[in-house]
């Protein structure tokens, strides 16, 4: 695939144009999850393209997740997202891990009266009010998740304090949770949730709805979270002990 050496004019398009191509190579399975991409050296000579656009196209690939860059070691086609189904991480937390850029879309940010349900889950007595946030959760450009998140307002005080990370917001309260209880269970995604996830309509999904708790035991977040089952799996060390 010979792309030819481009004039400045031409940059903001061969970047593109190298994207396209590994994504095609990915797709049309040439690059398999786990391989090794060739250096950017490489890859420049070899497409007569610059460093500087080559780099351009990687870095994007690599905040989106579909490339992983390994310190030293290079950089690779990336499988799904393992995540520990045990540890109290954040969404945020397990992409940065990966070297990807998590990111947000905020469908709503409310206070109101607990509902029901959540006054339940958060162990509440009705009338309290709580903050809500629904979000669009992305690596790059790549939704993975759909999060509807209740937290106490007395916790937070306004959910528009949320703009990126709701542990590292809660976090800056002192009141990050430290223990939490989930259930995990398999669903198909209707298709408002399809459309959003860039997923037919239909597809696998895990819905995970986590309820933590602050050290003292007081519930500071009920959220259901939507991931995305292709992307995703989920692992847990298990031991012996009755
Ligand atoms: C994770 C949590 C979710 C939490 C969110 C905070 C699971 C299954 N769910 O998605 O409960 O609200 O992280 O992420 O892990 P943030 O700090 O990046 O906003």
């Amino acid at each position: 695939h010979r792309i030819g050496r481009e004039t400045a004019g031409e940059r903001d398009l061969a970047w593109l144009r190298v994207r396209r191509l590994i994504e095609r190579a990915i797709g049309d399975g040439d690059l398999v999850p786990g391989s090794a991409l060739p250096s950017e050296r490489d890859l420049a000579t070899l497409l007569d393209l610059s460093r500087v656009t080559v780099r351009k196209a990687i870095a994007g690939l690599v905040d989106d997740g579909v490339l992983i860059q390994r310190h030293g070691a290079g950089t690779f086609v990336a499988g799904r997202i393992v995540k520990s189904f045990s540890r109290l991480t954040s969404f945020s937390d397990d992409l940065r891990a990966r070297g990807m850029k998590p990111r947000s879309v905020f469908l709503e940010r409310s206070l109101g009266e607990v509902t029901p349900d959540e006054a339940m889950a958060l162990s509440l007595s009705p009338g309290t009010r709580v903050a809500r946030i629904f979000r669009l959760r992305y690596a790059g450009e790549q939704p993975l998740a759909i999060e509807r998140t209740a937290v106490p307002q007395s916790f937070l005080p306004d959910p528009q304090l949320v703009t990126s990370s709701l542990y590292e917001t809660l976090d800056k309260y002192g009141c990050r949770p430290q223990r939490a209880l989930q259930r995990l269970r398999a669903v198909n995604f209707d298709a408002d949730q399809a459309a959003q996830l860039n997923v037919p309509a239909g597809a696998a999904g895990l819905l995970i709805e986590r309820r933590s708790f602050l050290d003292d035991g007081r519930a500071v977040e009920f959220t259901c979270s939507w991931y995305r089952g292709d992307a995703y799996d989920f692992v847990a060390e298990l031991t012996g002990d009755a």
